[in-house]
């Protein structure tokens, strides 16, 4: 078992995100059977959920004669369009029937502003509103953040980024992910987590230590 200063943070494991689902990332599904393994290694785990009100600004279908995945400027800078995915209460928003991670003890909501996205669990998009979720972890003595989930490049990356940026170690274990890989933007986000002195790891790494603890 890592120490209580570890947190699994498992990002937007959401049906619009699974294969059929309204913003599907291929092969989404597959992660969740990975993370309920590495949920075992953790006794801190936060979950997030893509939460937004159906007049938001990323959705596409609020601006008329633009298409999804086009991008538009907004005041807080560039924003790719997304279809309609995860509103508030609905199915598609639902967190994956499969994700079994009972000591879960936080799920952190974001994006519920309608005029402001938030890939990151950490800081909306006008990179000025906190969530809340990083004055949390001070306050529980979290010191290392091991980040799985969907989409890698979008809201993966972007906490990891922030998880650091708020003082916090940050790895994200990669086959726990999978990419929506826009435009090449899978390849920046692990460029971007290099540089911004993110970790890379396996599930395979952290299960091995734990296998080895109760065997
Ligand atoms: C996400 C695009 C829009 C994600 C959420 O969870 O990565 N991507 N909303
Ligand atoms: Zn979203």
């Amino acid at each position: 078992m890592k120490p209580v200063e570890d947190v699994f943070l498992v990002v937007d494991v959401q049906y619009d995100f699974m294969p059929g689902g309204a913003l599907a990332v291929a092969h989404g599904d597959e992660i969740v059977p990975v993370i309920n393994r590495l949920a075992r290694a953790f006794s801190h785990v936060v979950l997030t959920q893509d939460w937004h009100p159906r007049s938001h600004v990323s959705f596409a279908a609020n601006h008329a004669g633009l298409a999804p995945f086009e991008t538009m400027t907004l005041p807080y800078g560039e924003q790719v369009l997304w279809p309609v995915h995860c509103v508030q209460d609905t199915d598609g928003a639902a967190l994956h029937r499969d994700l079994h991670v009972p000591q879960a003890r936080l799920i952190v909501r974001k994006g519920h502003h309608a005029q402001v996205d938030s890939y990151s669990a950490f800081l909306e998009a006008d990179r000025a509103t906190p969530t809340g979720l990083a004055g949390y972890l001070r306050d529980v003595g979290a010191k290392r953040i091991w980040l799985a989930g969907l989409a890698t490049d979008y809201c993966v990356a972007w906490s990891a980024l922030d998880a650091r940026a708020a003082g916090f170690e940050a790895s994200v274990i990669e086959d726990a992910c999978r990419a929506i890989d826009l435009n090449g933007s899978l390849d920046k986000a692990w460029r971007d987590m290099r540089a911004g002195g993110i970790g890379r790891v396996r599930s395979d790494d952290i299960l091995k230590d734990i296998d080895r603890e109760t065997t």
